[in-house]
């Protein structure tokens, strides 16, 4: 069966039971209708293993077999970004699981660009994504981004090379981080633990984040056991193979047959396999695929729109609460009621001051009026007074002239 570029269907469990179909109901719920789709990318050094891990995480019976090449033939190695797509089921829960090989680098001589094809394949799906966002109609998003990037580490035993530490410098705030340690049965148990140990300390002196998978204390016992068991692993340990080999006390299992026994790929005495396949498919995976929305592609998506130029509003991601909208809404109105109180008010000031220039105006004009008659009146009276005067006087020149009283004719 071939899965590359196609979608089968695996009815079947890997390798016992993943658990997915355990999740919170109320995770399980949301996704359920779907199915969830998550997609895993495999980075590191060439001859690393990335190849058989996928293929140990597909189980061999969904990868296409590989033909065992002669051990003087060249190893095959992956030429190109390539997808192995499988939907897993399981108790009706369908989980698409799309795992993205690499080819490894450490190739060529001048390493110094090798993290390009992999940054642009992130950036690219990101893109995808986007584009899809501003579209119109958003029905039915295809979620192409990467959700966990697998990075493998040189069983040195020492520390971390230069070219690793460049590498995920690079990759840690684009993609979820997931360090481990390749081919660990090449490793003594004390070597393992050690290398762990200055692994995580040279991240962390360089500033590296990986992906901390949190453990969560309201959750029931073995859950939290579970999820402080990978936590407590990472830098995972990893042993893949394709092929099955028969233990000593005749079990049939996948690993790999050495002189002095055989190291099993599912026990966890051997390898944290079983532990970077749970955090996937199961304990951490909503984590990832939230992280990866939320933090990562945010954070690219606003580098983006800022190098084209755009400025974003942040006061339109604020949060306001109905009161605090009510209130200021109230407030606003109260503003634009007292500003027109005042015009109004205004408006009355002017026409008062008008009517009472009309009413000095009148008053004057009263008064000047009142004066004229009072001094015609005045006059008249001296007049009358002047005259009475004479009358009394008796013997006025005019008086003779005077007709009597009753003068009729
Ligand atoms: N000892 C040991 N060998 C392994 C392990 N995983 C893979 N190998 C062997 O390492 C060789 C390279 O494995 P691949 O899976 O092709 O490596 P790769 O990382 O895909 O290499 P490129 O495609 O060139 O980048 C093969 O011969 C595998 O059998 C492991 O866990 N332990
Ligand atoms: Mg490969």
């Amino acid at each position: 069966m071939t899965v590359q570029g196609s979608t089968p269907v695996a009815r079947k469990k890997i390798a016992g039971h993943v658990g997915f179909s355990n999740l919170p109901n109320q995770i399980r719920r949301k996704s359920v209708k779907d199915g969830f789709q998550l997609t895993v990318m495999v980075v590191g050094e060439s001859g690393l293993g990335k190849t058989t891990l996928v293929n140990t995480l597909f189980n061999s019976q969904i990868c296409a077999p590989r033909e065992v090449p002669h051990p003087a033939a060249d190893r095959p190695t992956t030429v190109a970004i390539e997808n192995i797509q499988a939907d897993i089921e399981e108790n009706g829960v369908r989980l698409r699981l799309t795992v993205v090989d690499t080819p490894g680098f450490g190739d060529f001589v001048n390493n110094s660009t090798s993290w390009n094809p992999i940054l642009e394949s992130i950036e690219q799906r990101y893109e995808a994504y986007l584009q899809q966002e501003h579209r119109v109609r958003r029905t039915k998003l295809v979620d192409n981004r990467i959700h966990a990037c697998v990075y493998f580490i040189q069983p040195t035993g020492h520390s971390l090379k230069q070219i690793d530490i460049e590498f995920m410098r690079r990759l840690h705030h684009r993609v979820n981080l997931i360090p481990v340690i390749a081919k660990a049965d090449t490793m003594s148990e004390e070597e393992i633990l050690d290398f762990k140990e200055r692994i995580l300390s040279d991240l962390a002196f360089h500033g590296i984040q990986i992906f901390q998978a949190p453990v969560y204390e309201d959750e029931d016992e073995e859950s939290i056991q579970e999820a402080e068991e990978i936590a407590r692993a990472i830098p995972f340990a990893i042993v893949g193979s394709e092929n099955f080999v028969r233990t000593r006390d005749g079990r049939m299992v996948r690993g790999r047959a050495y002189p002095w026994g055989v190291v099993e790929v599912d026990n966890p005495e051997h390898s944290d396999f079983g532990l970077l396949r749970k955090l996937l498919v199961r304990t951490n995976m909503e984590e990832l695929r939230e992280h990866t929305n939320n933090v990562l592609f945010e954070a690219w998506r606003t580098e983006r729109l800022l190098a084209m130029g755009f400025t974003q509003d942040p006061s339109v991601f604020q949060e306001v609460s109905p009161a605090d909208e009510l209130h200021q809404q109230r407030e606003l109105h109260e503003a634009k009621l007292a500003k027109m109180e005042a015009a109004m008010k205004e408006v009355f000031r002017e026409k008062v001051e008008i009517q009472e220039q009309k009413l000095k105006q009148s008053e004057v004009e009263l008064y000047a009026r009142h004066k004229e008659i009072k001094d015609a009146l005045d006059k008249q009276r001296e007049d009358l007074l002047r005259k009475r005067a004479q009358l009394e006087a008796g013997g006025s020149p005019d008086a003779s002239r005077k007709k009597p009283f009753n003068f009729r004719g």
